[in-house]
């Protein structure tokens, strides 16, 4: 288990780091553009496309570049992150145990881990997760266990650990997910994860150029878009969206295609690897359907091997990540899971339909 990025993040470098078939007509009126979206059993058909992948603009980070001609088949996408209700569903049939229920095995940890790292103490190793704390003044944006808190029987049960409960959450998305759980529950309903590049094309819901799924306008303008932070992180939170943790699915209007939450409310996992210059090995050619690099490698964290997220979190604002933006890439090591890290899940064309 690779639980060890986040240990040996927090405890070696001090920087850890860091989801009825029916055809209906919705009119984007910001964008005065018209798509016809396709539904069934709460997926949106996506179409297949080419598109420009990674930005240009002044906030895209070094690893959103160079940017690249890639061309996607159509898929269907849940309309909404998988929620507490859903997952639940699947625990109560199979009796599967997230990540973060399961005590952390040192064996597995240290293999992770440079050479003669000591075992850190057994407090440790006990099933827990990281959950988010604010903190009282400003930080060190760099100092990520400066909210970022280990935090025994966290889970998607208790995101906030002890005492906390989802109770009233059941349409939120489930959070505390490893991409291993991530990839467990997509087997058991039948579906996967998507690759990055699909994610991206999804997110753009049928524009080419606009910085964000609902357009261009800043995240802190007019009506609330998305689930994000709101103020100044990580200590003062106003609540303009109205959430300071995650929100209901579906609480802010879909992109294009009909898709939910694309920006903002919980991280999304990705099937790819992460890799900080593989989108320079795919610069030259028009990438078809893109599965990612064989390897992951990350210069900021070399004895991590890591997995893609996307799209930002209730955490995220412009001083932050803006992991809202379409093109902003995240990555996570699979073992993780933290307060604000969820997924949706894809399906291949069928030919009955598509
Ligand atoms: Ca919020
Ligand atoms: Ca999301």
């Amino acid at each position: 288990m690779n639980f060890l990025s986040t240990i040996s993040q927090k405890i070696k470098h001090n920087k850890l780091f860091f989801l009825s078939f029916s055809i209906l007509c919705l009119s984007c009126q910001e964008r005065q553009k018209e798509f016809t979206i396709i539904e069934k059993d709460n997926m949106i058909w996506i179409p297949s496309g080419s598109y420009t992948r990674g930005s240009v603009h002044s906030m895209a980070r070094a690893d959103e570049k160079p940017i690249h001609e890639v061309t996607i088949s159509g898929f269907w996408m849940n309309k909404t992150e998988v929620t507490n209700a859903q997952f639940k569903e699947f625990v109560d049939a199979t009796g599967y145990i997230t990540t973060a229920e399961r005590a952390p095995d040192w064996e597995e940890l240290k293999q992770s881990l440079p050479e003669r790292t000591p075992k850190p103490h057994d407090s440790l190793f006990q099933p827990a997760s990281l959950t988010f704390k604010p903190t009282q003044s400003p930080v060190d944006l760099n100092q990520f266990n400066q909210w970022w808190h280990w935090t025994p029987q966290a889970s998607w049960r208790k995101p906030s650990g002890a005492g906390s409960s989802i109770e009233d959450k059941m349409n939120h998305p489930v959070v505390h997910i490893s991409w291993y759980d991530a990839n467990a529950y997509a087997k058991w309903v039948g579906k996967r994860l998507p690759t990055e590049a699909e994610w991206e094309w999804a997110a753009k819901g049928g524009t080419q150029d606009d910085l964000y799924p609902w357009g261009n306008d800043s995240v802190d303008r007019g009506e609330p878009k998305t689930n994000s932070w709101d103020g100044q992180f990580p200590y003062l939170n106003t609540q303009r969206d109205m959430f300071f943790f995650t929100a209901p699915v579906m609480s802010y209007q879909p992109n294009g295609y009909g898709l939910y939450d694309m920006a903002g409310n919980v991280w999304e996992w990705c099937i790819d690897w992460y890799a900080y210059d593989y989108y320079s090995k795919l610069s030259k050619q028009n990438a078809v359907n893109p599965q990612g690099p064989e390897i992951s490698y990350d210069p900021t964290m070399p004895y991590v091997q890591q997995r893609v997220l996307r799209g930002g979190s209730f955490l995220c604002n412009d001083t932050y990540c803006s992991g809202y933006r379409v093109s902003a890439r995240m990555k996570s090591s699979p073992d993780t899971g933290l307060q604000h890290t969820g997924f949706r899940l894809v399906k291949d064309a069928d030919e009955s339909n598509h």
